[in-house]
């Protein structure tokens, strides 16, 4: 009864709550279209109020800690990984409004 264990285990899913610097309606489709490419991602969902990414992944095909880093090379923080400053400054200038440095 090994299989049907191990495809349960394969379809197991996480949920990641990711807070970022996400500021607008560009910002949300950039990091959800962008981070819906990667693979092992189920859905992501950016809510501007609050500016939490709600990610749904397989954690045996991706970690945390690789969505977090798409999150910065896109030019967004993400909880406490800084923006990488080159894909921040390529964002439109509306979506830089919160700054490089968070407080
Ligand atoms: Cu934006």
């Amino acid at each position: 009864m090994l299989w049907p264990l191990a495809s349960k285990a394969q379809q197991q899913t996480d949920t990641l709550r990711i807070e970022t610097s996400a500021i607008c309606g560009m910002c949300k489709n950039r990091l959800e279209t962008e981070l819906g490419y990667l693979p092992g991602i189920k859905s992501v969902g950016v809510d501007l109020n609050s500016k939490v990414a709600t990610v749904i992944y397989k954690p045996k095909k991706l970690g945390a800690d690789a969505i977090r880093a798409k999150i910065s090379a896109l030019g967004y923080r993400a909880d406490s990984i800084p923006a990488d400053s080159k894909a921040f400054e390529q964002l439109p200038a509306c979506c830089q409004a919160e700054g490089l440095h968070h407080p």
